[in-house]
């Protein structure tokens, strides 16, 4: 960012971070008084740096998790400008996502066989919501590359996939067995081939309600999904639950935590023991496993058992206190780092000792534990800056703790020294942290970003339902300096900041793009040029009306249907100007999509309603968009 740090760039608003972080800043550690104006300087210089002119472009794409709104986002960082809302588990208004035959066969296309007879029970055309947690781009060797971005449903025990070239979501798939997919991950060596999600709910293997209130034969699943064809690859059958999981940088090994070792009920059964654990997959012993037939099969997928005890081939289980959390991988390739939530520490394994763990029995179960640093109260997340540092979350403290993993492993063999480095507050409860890069090889630690579950007094009151906050620093040596606060509709979960020279997404579609296959196959069998065609084709009572759109009209300014009649309109966004976006929306119908240059997109619907129905473009696109609109007339059955 050095480029964009510019004395000019100091403005009201830079000095008023100053004023703001500078009281924020005044916390622990051996920062005296006579330390305050030139922490003052260097907050002033955060601020210029992290400044982003109207009309300039950031250095990082933040891709972020809405949590119980099921979209993803993208940001700008360091300006925090909201760039762009990606549907994925909800269903939106402005894009047709959830109304829109393409979107509809994404979203229903990998639904369990119950799902979707509870969806017909229930007259649901769609599940409505989504609980989206965590965000993953795809690996090469341990950086980004750029191709996808992984996400999991809690709510519905989905995982999905969005292109990074159009910035959509072109799967999603429901995960048998698993209850509650909430830790997601993809592979991170030496590509990304698999997808690890875990299901947090424990419930009867066979879960067709011969066993209910048995928790004794309760289990959970961690599911390795197939990242390129979205298919599940295989299952491990657990002991306790699971909560977040990471992959190390050799493909050797996925890592799950637990905070329900117990496998309790209630809450005090949940939280009874000191210690949980975190589960080791060893990932070449599974496939050999599955290789070797030594599997159930259950609602099409390969289940391994991986319970505890049962077959030490395929998983350990790491004790860990105390309901631990978040589970984060150092760029250092080395060390895992485990925050133990109800535990003041974060436990630090050398994932090097693993091997050795896994073949000789004699070891001491914690064995892989290297440091466990007591860092504060309500340990849960760990972002890494690259060069040995860790960030975790401080829940219930609110507050940052930033400290070095060399040092607590050498205060862990008994030497006397503070791993501990600084300690910032946030505002308030952070859970999920992030930095720049941080995730990968490539961690630059530059940025870093508190997601917090609170605002409280922090914006303008808006009622009883407050907005989450969402903060920014500028990482300087120790120190965090605030640069931004960010209030954020449910809900900052989770986030990444991928640098900007990663991704290279396209400005208008390619004609030829699957998305709309369908659409096209449904076209050749009517004999209809999808791309310029206008053209109303009656098969029965169903109506096909294929229409373009070019600013500032559609090709079709009226189509006549019979009442009770299935009908679709295809419509093909013929302009090919960047940021042409039209839109179909049919009035009085709840119908409405987004139709982006050189895109098609399609609807169905049954004309239920004789009459005269204005349908118009939604986006505007053009001095005459108003006028953009054309009608459909519906004829009465027994006229
Ligand atoms: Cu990412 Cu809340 Cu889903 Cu931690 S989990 S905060
Ligand atoms: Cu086309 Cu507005
Ligand atoms: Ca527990």
């Amino acid at each position: 960012m050095s480029e964009r740090t510019k004395p000019d760039g100091i403005s009201r608003r830079g000095l008023l971070g100053a004023t703001a972080g500078g009281a924020a800043l005044g916390v622990t550690g051996a920062l005296g008084a006579s330390l305050a104006p030139s922490r003052a300087a260097a907050q002033t210089s955060a601020a210029a740096q992290a400044h982003v002119g109207p009309g300039e472009l950031d250095e990082y794409y933040g891709f972020w998790s809405s949590g119980q709104t099921g979209e993803l986002r993208i940001l700008g960082v360091p300006s925090m400008r909201e760039l762009m809302r990606i549907p994925v588990f909800n269903t939106c208004s402005a894009t047709g996502w959830g109304i829109t035959n393409e979107s509809l066969a994404i979203m229903n296309g990998n639904l369990t066989e119950k799902t979707r007879k509870y969806m017909e029970a229930n007259g649901l055309k769609v599940l409505p919501n989504g609980d989206l947690h965590h965000v993953h781009m795809s690996f090469t060797e341990g950086k980004y590359d750029g191709r996808f971005l992984f996400m999991n449903d809690k709510a519905n025990s989905r995982v999905a996939r969005v292109r990074c070239d159009v910035m959509k979501c072109d799967r999603i798939v429901q995960i048998p067995n698993a209850k509650a997919i909430h830790g997601l991950r993809p592979q991170k060596w030496p590509r990304t081939n698999y997808v690890f999600a875990n299901g947090e709910d424990e419930a009867p293997m066979v879960n067709d309600g011969q066993i209910l209130d048995e928790p004794d034969k309760y289990v959970n699943f961690y599911t390795a999904l197939n990242a390129d064809t979205m298919e599940v690859a295989w299952q491990v059958m657990v002991s306790g639950n699971l909560d977040n999981t990471d992959a190390d940088y050799e493909g050797k090994w996925a890592f799950s935590t637990s905070y329900n070792s117990e496998m309790g009920m209630t809450l005090p059964d949940m939280t009874a023991a000191d210690m949980d654990h975190v589960v080791v997959f060893n990932i070449a012993e599974i496939e050999r496993g599955i290789a070797a037939g030594d599997f159930v099969e259950l609602n099409g997928v390969k289940v391994i058992d991986g319970r505890k005890g049962v077959n030490k081939k395929y998983t350990r289980y790491i004790p860990i206190p105390n309901n631990p959390h978040g589970c984060n991988m150092a760029p250092d390739r080395i060390h895992l780092c485990i925050g133990g939530k109800l535990s003041p520490t974060v436990s630090v394994i050398d994932v090097r000792r693993l091997d050795a763990y896994f073949e000789d029995d004699s070891l001491d179960p914690r064995y892989p534990v290297v440091a466990e640093p007591e860092l504060g109260l309500g340990p849960l997340h760990t972002a890494f800056d690259g060069k040995g540092n860790a960030y975790t979350t401080l829940f219930l403290d609110s507050q940052i703790v930033f400290w070095n993993i060399e040092r607590a492993i050498r205060a862990y063999n008994g030497e006397n020294v503070d791993p501990i480095l600084s300690k910032t507050d946030v505002h308030y409860q952070p859970g999920h942290n992030s930095t720049t890069m941080g995730e990968t090889l490539d961690a630059d630690g530059k940025y870093f970003v508190s997601m917090n579950k609170f605002s409280k007094d922090r914006f303008l009151n808006v009622g009883p339902l407050k907005p989450e906050n969402e903060q920014l620093f500028v990482i300087d040596g120790d120190r965090l300096h605030l640069v931004h606060d960010g209030p954020t509709f449910a809900e900052p979960h989770d986030s990444i900041l991928v640098h900007r020279s990663v991704m290279n997404p396209v400005h208008v579609w390619d004609r030829n793009d699957p998305s709309w296959a369908a659409a096209r196959a449904q076209a050749e069998a009517d004999g209809v040029d999808l791309d310029w065609g206008e053209d109303v084709i009656r098969d029965g009572n169903k109506v096909r009306v294929y229409m373009h759109s070019m600013a500032p009209s559609f090709s079709l300014e009226s189509f006549t249907v019979q009442e009770g009649d299935e009908v679709t309109v295809y419509v093909t966004n013929q302009d090919d100007i960047e940021d042409l976006t039209h839109g179909f929306c049919l009035g009085d119908h709840g119908i409405a999509m987004e139709i982006s240059p050189q895109q098609t997109a399609s609807v169905t619907f049954v004309a239920a309603k004789p009459g005269v129905f204005w349908y118009y473009c939604q986006w505007f696109c053009h001095a005459l968009h108003m006028e953009m609109r054309g009608r459909m007339f519906v004829e009465p059955r027994d006229a």
